[in-house]
Formats: structure tokens, C-alpha cells, sequence
């Protein structure tokens, strides 16, 4: 018996997918009563700038109306946000802080 089929194979590939988290961008929002001081203190306080780095910071909020002040894990920053946002209600201010998927 003739056995002369000629198979055709397909080659699949499969990329190795390794899996990163999502980061988050945390942003700072400008308002028009918050003391520039307070922004600054938050900046060094709760994401590790130096004055100088959290002054001009302040001043990029301060003039575009929002910034990115950092990028980290969906925890990291929602526990960020909160920080912030506790902190600025405890002191009266109208801060407002935020996070967004990157
Ligand atoms: N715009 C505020 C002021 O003039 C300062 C500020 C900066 C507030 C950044 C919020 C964020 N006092």
C-alpha cells in the first residue's frame, strides 16, 4: 500500500510572556489655597525629595496644574494617596492627590 502522504506541520511560536505589574502614576493637583510650603513638606515627607527637588516639584504643580510626583505598584500608591490625602484634610487643606494606571 502506497503510504506517500507528505505531512505539512505548522510551526507555533509562543512568545515567553513574563508578566510585570501595572504601575501607577501618583499625580498632585493645584488649588489656589493650599500654602506652597505644605506642598513642599508633603513632597519631602512622603516621597523622599529633597527640599530642593520638592520646591521645584511644587512649582511645576503650582504652574501646570498637575504633576507626576512618582510611579509605583497599585498598593504603594494608593497607600501614597491615602497618606497624602489624610494628611492635608488633618490639616485643613484642600490638596487634592491622585493615582492613574501608567
Ligand atoms: N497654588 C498654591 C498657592 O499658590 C500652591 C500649590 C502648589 C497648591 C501645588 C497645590 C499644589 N498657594
Amino acid at each position: 500500500k502506497d503510504e506517500g502522504d507528505t505531512e505539512i506541520g505548522v510551526v507555533v511560536e509562543t512568545k515567553p510572556k513574563t508578566k510585570r505589574p501595572p504601575l501607577y502614576k501618583v499625580m498632585i493637583l493645584n488649588d489656589d489655597f493650599t500654602p506652597m510650603e505644605f506642598v513642599v513638606m508633603v513632597l519631602e515627607r512622603f516621597f523622599g525629595l529633597s527640599h530642593a527637588q520638592a520646591f521645584e516639584l511644587m512649582l511645576t504643580v503650582h504652574k501646570k496644574g498637575v504633576a507626576v510626583v512618582g510611579v509605583f505598584s497599585h498598593e504603594i500608591a494608593e497607600t501614597k494617596v491615602a497618606q497624602v490625602m489624610d494628611f492635608a484634610q488633618r490639616h485643613q487643606h484642600p490638596l487634592q492627590c491622585t493615582m492613574e494606571k501608567e
